[in-house]
Formats: structure tokens, sequence, C-alpha cells
């Protein structure tokens, strides 16, 4: 166990996620092979589980079952593992280094990877459409709008198809702030609110405060995810570092210069923190995540 409780909780999760992953996932020996193994390459055994934590981190708040939050946040991450493999291909970003490891595409090739991403995804509804025990039918329905709405046209997918046509136009803050609320905020706000729903109803007004805390979050992790493109190296990262700039790409930094956009992530911080006021120590853990999401180094 970690000497900090933080990271020890937060390592037991990430332990957890792992294996409801695991379990999810379909067995690597069964056919058809190369699409199972490509699924389970994008998914396991890497990434920082943010998603899932603050799925967990939420649903202590209402009190909610851990292992519905385990797989809610396994849903979610799912997601977010195939919004990878499809944004590393070609005809996006072109990468060829992700997790520390060769992307999806250039192990498995250009057509399982677009298929893996397909699959992930609707792997992920399958698995947050089986029922939750003691979450009600109509209420994890919501969920499963709230999180087709989050990683689709009106999100994540909308957000992506903004920053695609972004690359070389001059966006003002505003513009980029719209794009990371879709791209990477989106299904940071999910995690968030579906978390928060999988245990005792929440009056509207706190919902709403958890809401607000999940889209400041939501934009602190995407200017930090910017700084680190522009200071941490590509053995840090595990991904390909310095390609914003390389791409000609709109960031916080390239619009705020890099210690106004560090700034900015601590205010982004700070208001996000102030959301949680109310919640008392229900809410102490979501609070240590966001502070884990602006000083993170990777
Ligand atoms: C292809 C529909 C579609 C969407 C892609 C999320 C995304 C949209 C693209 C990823 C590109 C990118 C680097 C975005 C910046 C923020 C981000 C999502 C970083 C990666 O998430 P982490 O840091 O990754 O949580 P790990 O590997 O820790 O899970």
């Amino acid at each position: 166990m970690a000497a900090d409780p933080f990271i020890g909780w937060m390592t037991d999760i990430q332990q957890r996620v792992e294996r409801t992953l695991e379990a999810a996932l379909p067995p690597a020996e069964a056919e058809p092979c190369a699409l199972h193994q490509a699924m389970r390459y994008a998914t396991l055994g890497g990434g920082k589980r943010v998603r899932p934590l603050l799925v967990c981190a939420a649903g202590e708040i209402v009190g909610a079952a851990p292992d519905n939050l385990l797989r809610i946040g396994a849903a979610i991450e799912m997601i977010h593992a195939y919004s990878l493999v499809h944004d590393d291909m070609p005809c996006m970003d072109d990468d060829v280094l992700r997790r520390g490891k060769a992307t999806c595409h250039v192990a498995y090739g250009e057509a399982n990877a677009l298929l893996t991403g397909d699959a992930l995804q609707t792997l992920a509804f399958e698995v947050l459409a089986t029922p939750l025990p003691g979450v009600a039918p109509a209420e994890q329905l919501a969920m499963l709008a709230t999180l087709s709405r989050a990683a689709g046209h009106a999100g994540m997918a909308g957000g992506q198809a903004i920053d695609l046509a972004s690359v070389g136009q001059p966006l003002t803050l505003p513009e980029l702030e719209f794009m990371h609320l879709l791209k990477t905020g989106a299904l940071i706000r999910a995690a968030v609110l579906l978390g928060a729903r999988a245990g005792t109803p929440l009056p509207a007004e706190r919902l709403a405060r958890l809401d607000h805390f999940a889209k400041r979050i939501g934009l602190a992790f995407q200017v930090v995810d910017d700084v680190l493109d522009c200071e941490a190296d590509t053995q840090t990262l595990g991904k390909t570092a310095g390609k914003d700039a390389d791409n000609d790409k709109p960031t916080y930094v390239s619009l705020m210069g890099l210690s106004e956009a560090k700034r900015f992530a601590r205010e982004l911080r700070d208001d996000a923190f102030a959301a949680l006021a109310d919640f008392g120590p229900a809410a102490e853990r979501l609070g240590a995540l966001a502070d884990y999401i602006v000083a993170r180094s990777f």
C-alpha cells in the first residue's frame, strides 16, 4: 500500500478497473482473434484511467455500489480507448506511439484499428446496458443517453470534427474552449455525472454543481495536456511530444503562452474546488483528483 492514502486509493481503483475491463473484453484466443487481440491491446495495460477514477470518486458522494461504479467506469474507458485508436490513425492525427507502445493501426493494421474502435464503442454500450443491481432501469437509461450524447456529434466526435477543421486556423479562446468542452470535456463530464447518478439521487441543484466541477476540470485537463505536449518528453508522455506545434494546432499554450496557460489550469482547478465546497468530506477524493489532473506530469 502506498504511503499517501490518495495514491493508494488510485492504484487500487486502477487495478480493479483493469480487472473489470479484462473480464468484459472478448478473449484473445476467440475468433476473430486479430480483432479481439487488438481490442485488448488498445484497452489493457496502460493509461491513467482518469475517467473511471472520476466515476468512482463521484459515486462515493452518493454511496453508489463499487461494482456498479467499476462497470460504468469500464464502459467510459472503452469509449476513451476507441477514441484514441481512431485519433491515432493516418486519416486523423497519424501517430505511431500511444501509452508507450505502437499505436493500434501500426500493430494490427488500419482496417483492424478501425474495427477495434467500432467494436470498443459498441461493447461500451453493451456493458452499460447490462442491468446495474440497485439502479432503477429509468436511471440506467438516462445514463445511456448521457454517455451517447457525450460520445457523439454533440460531444467527443463533434469536438474532434472541429479540431480537425481548425488545423492552421486562428481560433479565438472562446472557440478553443468550445472545441475542448466537446472533444475532451464531454466524456470527463459524463464520468462525473454517471458516477453521481449511480447512488442515492441528488437534488438537481447539487447535480448541477457537480456538473460545473466536471466542466472546469475537463477544461483544466486539456490545458494541462497542451502544456505537457510542449514541456514533457515523448518517453514520459508515452506518446509523441510536440505534435500540436508540429501540426500547427491552436492550443492554450499557442494562444496564451506557457506560464499563462499554467496559471489558467490552476484557476480552473480552484473554481472546480469551489463547486465542491458544500459536499464536505464525501467529495474529498473528487477534489484530490482535480489536484492530480492539474499536477500530473504525463
Ligand atoms: C476519434 C471520435 C474521435 C475522437 C477523438 C479524445 C480524442 C478525440 C482524441 C485524443 C487526442 C488527444 C491527445 C486529446 C487530448 C486530451 C486527451 C483525451 C488525452 C488522452 O487522454 P489521457 O491523458 O490518456 O487520459 P490515457 O492514455 O492516460 O488514458
